[in-house]
């Protein structure tokens, strides 16, 4: 139905509060791995493609897998990559605007930047050629790319000789949204035809023919954002293949409520040519429908998304099924919330098989239209299923076309699967930008695993588990990965399923990411199973990747539990694999009397809850924390240490109902006089002092001022030794310490660590409580 939507922010912050204390919001937004653009490449899972001329970024992307390329459209240039490493053997072919066309647009009081060639419109045309256009300096142009048949022709050239005009076929303004989808011969697209951006339609070329909507028919097109399409197949018969439209377009309501948007999907048949007399080059098929994405309110007011941001159509086995992902925004003066639908195809079309929307006139209320409906069906195709009467649509009797130029809408709204959305951030700091969609086939079923891309070179990726008992959906946030070194807003993403990879675009560069690594999850079973990742399986060694039963029939058995994320079941008894075991070494940990000392603690996974025990002989308590003692995301900070602090700690993370306890100290308190009393002692003493097995941090090479620890041990009265070397080893030579650290066989790092040591810091502990850490003091 069509509501008028009119106060948002109200309905939208009582929403906000619904989902906060419903089961539907009570997922914590901290995702199981957080990976910065530099801990990608630490770990070889990403390549990224920045040409020196790469100017204004991505505008479309093109997936090849046969010819093993990444085709992209760029400012005044096509690029063609390598698919295995985007950041190799790239070919490039530069094709601006002429300088005739940039003369004319700067005329036309244009910036000079907007007078590029923007390539908006790249698809595969036949087995040698892609069809490309661009903007042309506000003056569109056309032209096939010979790519040649194989991979091993590696040619890459424009076809000068034939470039011709793109009106119709590619907007004139860089900035204007445009979608197109090319199928058999024919460019079907969603643009803005002219200069001034008065004239949207949805058109279709051949060679020889158009077609496209009314001008100047708001009831077919209201100043639409057009966001996607693409051509689905209805039954075996092609004749009866539909092109779908997706759009966000201006509400015609009876309140003039003028900023009123809805989503949209629109649908045409692939081969209608238009009507012989009436409709002459005109769709005989267009029909539309609203795109439902709300949220169930209290009292039966539901929160609507209305503004389509991007459209993902993964594609199944069964051509005629694909499933339909929506990704929506809600946007108020006081914030911007969205929220992902998923639709069938199935609702898709019934809806537009469904009622025709009808009202007397613009101040009445849409309603089903109750009169006769012509036959063929208006909106059907011109094909067997109309009992092969019709040939073409200009064959299609005048009434049938009357009635679709009148009815273009139908009543019912396209609802999403389980009426509501799979995924909502109601309140979100982010924007989302796009999406894309990969299926996965896990132990426990199939999952939709979602990468949405924000506005800060952040995706995200995300699957969402449906609990049909009580009905609510789940979100499990997998990996939050930053894909480009600078927080550029993403604005492509394609999925090579095949090679398990992202390709992502935006104004930086084309980025590719593997989709998965799953030993960076722990290599513990309880990890790898508390990680929930479809893509990924404990082997018994490792957490790998999950190959469904039969690839690798070998395999005698993986751990995974993608529904429950139950490690307590998966793992139970199991080796935690020598990684910091219940019973492991307990870390020495020194602090000085009354000064303050943090004992490092960081759960692999920020969604894992911390504990602190003190350990007494076999007595474990739990440590209180207060003024004095304060547990921060870093570790436990005793502020003022005290003599009675000495003892054994542990750390603790609970997780889903799984324990892990994650590290041992043993905090040892030393007098502060003592140690300063030794520090100036070294100090003036001056060259005699022996060797000290490396030279303190800071200090210039061969300086006079070293320290002999082995004396500096005495001097406070240690017994015992060895704790003690480990301790000043780390300190003062801090280069052997970092390579011990990492030469350790446990592979596991702490998201945190990791991020730390990438940035040449110690982790990310405040300045404030580093400079309080003893080692600075002994360093002097
Ligand atoms: C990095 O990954 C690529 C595959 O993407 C592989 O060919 C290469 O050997 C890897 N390099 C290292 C150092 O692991
Ligand atoms: C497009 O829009 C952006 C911001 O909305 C603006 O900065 C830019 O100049 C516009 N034109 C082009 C050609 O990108
Ligand atoms: C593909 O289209 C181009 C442009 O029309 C044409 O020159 C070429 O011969 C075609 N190739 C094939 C294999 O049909
Ligand atoms: C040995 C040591 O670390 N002493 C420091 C303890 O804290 C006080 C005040 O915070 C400092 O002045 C000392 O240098």
């Amino acid at each position: 139905m069509e509501v008028p939507r009119s106060s948002l922010a109200p309905r939208l912050l009582l929403v906000w509060f619904v989902v906060r204390s419903s089961a539907l919001g009570a997922q914590s937004s901290s995702p199981r791995l957080r990976l910065s653009h530099k801990e990608l490449w630490d770990v070889n899972r990403t390549r990224v493609f920045h040409s020196p001329r790469f100017g204004r970024g991505v505008r479309t992307m093109l997936l090849d897998e046969y010819q093993e390329r990444l085709f992209v459209g760029s400012r005044d240039a096509l690029y063609s990559l390598n698919l295995e490493r985007v950041d190799e053997h790239h070919k490039e072919i530069h094709w601006p605007s002429t300088a005739t066309q940039v003369e004319e647009c700067l005329m036309k009081g244009r910036e000079k930047s907007e007078c590029g060639n923007y390539i908006k419109v790249l698809h595969q045309y036949n087995r040698t050629h892609l069809l490309a256009c661009g903007t042309g300096a506000f003056d569109p142009v056309c032209a096939f790319v010979r790519v040649g048949r194989w991979k091993e022709d590696a040619v890459f050239e424009l076809e000068t000789r034939h470039v011709e005009s793109g009106r119709g076929k590619c907007p004139f303004d860089p900035n204007s949204s445009c979608t197109s989808t090319f199928s058999r011969g024919q460019l079907y697209v969603g643009l803005y035809t002219d200069y001034w951006e008065n004239d949207a339609a949805v058109c279709r070329f051949d060679d020889r023919s158009h077609t496209r909507t009314e001008r100047d028919d708001g009831q077919q097109l209201r100043e639409p954002k057009f966001v996607g399409s693409v051509v689905i197949p209805d039954n075996d018969d092609q004749d009866d293949d539909k092109v779908y439209f997706f759009f966000t377009e201006k509400a015609a309501d009876r309140d003039g409520n003028s900023n009123a948007v809805y989503a949209r999907i629109g649908r045409v048949c692939a081969n209608d040519m238009g009507g012989r007399r009436l409709l002459v080059n005109r769709w005989s098929s267009f029909l539309k429908a609203r795109l439902m994405c709300s949220v169930p309110g209290p009292n039966g007011i539901d929160t609507h998304f209305d503004e389509l941001v991007d459209v993902y159509v993964l594609k199944r086995k069964d051509e005629r099924n694909p499933e339909i992902f929506g990704l929506f925004s809600a946007t108020s003066s006081v914030f911007k919330g969205y929220a992902v639908c998923a639709y069938h195809m199935e609702d898709i079309r019934t809806a537009f098989n469904g009622a025709y929307a009808h009202r007397e006139s613009p101040e009445h209320r849409w309603s089903a239209f109750q009169g006769r409906v012509p036959f063929p069906r208006p909106g059907s195709c011109a094909s067997r299923v109309n009992g092969g009467q019709y040939s073409s649509s200009r064959d299609f009797p005048d009434e049938t076309l009357r009635f679709v130029r009148a009815h273009p809408l139908v009543l019912e709204p396209v609802r999403p699967v389980h009426r509501r959305p799979i995924l909502l951030r109601p309140h979100s700091q982010q924007s989302f930008t796009h999406i894309a969609v990969d299926r996965v086939e896990a132990r426990d079923g199939h999952y939709n695993v979602l990468f949405v891309g924000t506005d800060n070179a952040v995706v995200l990726k995300v699957i969402t588990i449906y609990n049909q008992e009580t009905d609510t959906m789940e979100e499990v946030l997998l990996e939050e990965l930053q894909v480009f070194k600078v927080p550029v807003p993403i604005t492509e993403i394609l999925i090579s399923s095949k090679r398990q990879q992202l390709y992502v675009g935006s104004e930086f560069g084309v980025a590719q990411v593997r989709v998965h690594q799953c030993d960076l999850y722990g290599s513990a079973c309880a990890d790898c199973c508390l990680a929930r990742d479809p893509y990924c399986a404990w082997d018994g060694v490792t957490c790998s990747r999950y190959y469904p039963a039969g690839i690798y029939t070998k395999r005698r058995f993986r751990r995974q539990d993608v529904r429950h994320g139950n490690a307590v079941q998966q793992c139970d008894g199991m080796q935690i694999n020598g990684e910091r075991p219940e019973e492991g070494d307990e870390k020495p940990v020194f602090g000085v009397e009354q000064n303050n000392t943090l004992l490092e603690c960081s759960p692999r996974s920020p969604q894992a809850k911390v504990l602190w025990f003190r350990q007494r002989g076999e007595d474990r308590d739990q440590v209180e924390t207060g003024e004095r003692v304060v547990q921060t995301p870093q570790g436990l900070l005793f502020l003022q240490l005290q003599r009675g602090d000495a003892g054994s700690y542990l750390c603790q993370t609970a997780e889903r109902g799984f324990i892990h306890t994650v590290s041992r100290f043993s905090l040892e308190v030393l007098q502060e006089e003592r140690l300063w009393g030794l520090i100036h002692v070294e100090h003036e003493d001056g060259g005699e002092a022996p060797q000290a097995p490396c030279p303190l941090p800071g200090a210039p090479q061969g300086s006079t001022s070293r320290l002999w620890y082995k004396e500096f041990l005495q001097l406070i009265g240690y017994s015992n030794f060895h704790k003690v070397e480990e301790y000043c080893e780390r300190v003062w030579c801090s280069d052997r310490g970092r390579k011990k650290l990492k030469s350790s066989p446990s592979k596991w790092k702490y998201p945190q660590e990791r991020r730390g040591r990438a940035r040449g810091e110690q982790s990310r502990t405040p300045r404030h409580i580093l400079d309080t850490r003893i080692g600075r003091v002994a360093a002097g």
